[in-house]
């Protein structure tokens, strides 16, 4: 679809699919209604989530994830309205999500489909409780098995095998971005009349970035390479201008801010905590879906060494490095990291 076809008309995220779709003359349809139910999905987790101060859901449930932190019951309660919307459409061969340890089958009385989809249903949950944006984070594969239930082997597929990916950040709005491969197109929420309207048609990373992103509280914990090509972003540099440092702690809201002003995020690997030497962020839930985004819309995305959307992935819950936003700064990290690592 021409996005010129749609200047100053009010197009709803629901006609918007179904115009790309019709570029593909064999599209069956499956992939345009998975995308509505995720559509689905954010609205009803945008109901709760600007109510959270409000109901008595905040808290801890007192169980852990499978990542040893504590779940909010909001992430539970996502968790399960992505499940319950998409476990019985015939669409899915397997789900799996951050908040499981195992991959979640379509239960055996309903139809599996083509698709994988992978979910952090509630990120960066930890700002919950003090009104700082939260986003969900969503990858679509194609199944590999032929038939029947899904497997572990379906879930671990490479990011550059992605279908479709996206997030929907709950913030001042409510937004879903996503890419099927032609581009990043991002919808706004309208909660008086419930519709995702496109408000952003066609994103790309600007050319000259603003910010870059770290948890810089933990330098000491950095490689050599991370810390000198941290004192790159802040000006000692062949310009010797710096970026100014933006972090919110919850990578939806960061990764969004920078697509949309230039800049660079980094949860890079660090020695703060011996269990996890390669960060703290998954590979399949966050890194992959994200970087898919960053390319779609002309960045980057690295785990210091070669691209997110390269690497095979290994497990579930595996952790990788990542470096994101515009490529020219990310490929200035990978030369930093391969120079003096
Ligand atoms: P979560 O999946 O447990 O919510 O953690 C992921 C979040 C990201 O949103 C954010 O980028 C990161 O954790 C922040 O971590 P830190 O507090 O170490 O800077
Ligand atoms: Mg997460």
């Amino acid at each position: 679809t021409e996005l010129r076809e749609f200047p100053n008309q009010i197009t709803t995220i629901e006609r918007f699919i179904l115009d790309q779709q019709r570029g593909f003359p064999d599209a069956t349809g499956t992939l345009t209604n998975l995308l509505y139910d995720l559509a689905l999905a954010a609205k009803i987790i945008a109901s709760r989530t600007t109510r959270a101060g409000l109901v008595d859901i905040l808290g801890s449930t007192g169980e852990q994830n499978v990542q040893g932190e504590e779940v909010q019951k909001l992430d539970r309660f996502a968790e399960r309205t992505i499940f319950r919307l998409n476990d019985h459409t015939g669409r899915l061969a397997v789900m799996a999500s951050e908040e499981e340890a195992d991959i979640i089958p379509i239960p055996e009385r309903f139809k599996t489909g083509k698709y994988v989809l992978l979910y952090d249903p509630l990120d960066g949950s930890s700002n919950i409780d003090f009104n700082v944006s939260v986003g969900t984070i969503f990858a679509i594969y194609r199944r590999k098995s032929q038939e029947g239930p899904g497997t572990l082997e379906d879930c671990l597929q490479k990011g550059r095998d992605l279908v479709a990916a996206g997030y929907i950040i709950y913030g001042s709005s409510t937004m879903m971005v996503y890419s099927t491969g032609q581009g990043v197109h991002g919808f706004t929420l309208d909660p008086s009349i419930g519709e995702f309207l496109l408000s952003h048609p066609n994103i790309r990373i600007p050319a000259r970035p603003k910010y870059y992103s770290v948890n810089q509280g933990y330098e000491r914990y950095w490689s050599e390479g991370v810390r000198r090509f941290t004192r790159w972003l802040q000006g000692e540099n062949e310009e010797g201008k710096e970026l100014s440092l933006r972090y919110i702690g919850s990578l939806v809201a960061d990764f969004h801010r920078n697509l949309l002003t230039g800049g660079i995020f980094y949860y890079p690997a660090d020695s703060k905590d011996p269990d996890k030497p390669h960060g703290k962020l998954r590979l399949l839930y966050e890194a992959a879906p994200l970087a898919f985004l960053a390319e779609q819309a002309g960045g980057y995305a690295s785990d210091g060494h070669r691209p997110i959307l390269d690497i095979q992935p290994q497990g579930l819950h595996q952790r990788t490095p990542l470096f994101i936003g515009n490529r020219s700064l990310v490929e200035k990290a990978e030369y930093f990291i391969r120079t003096y690592d």
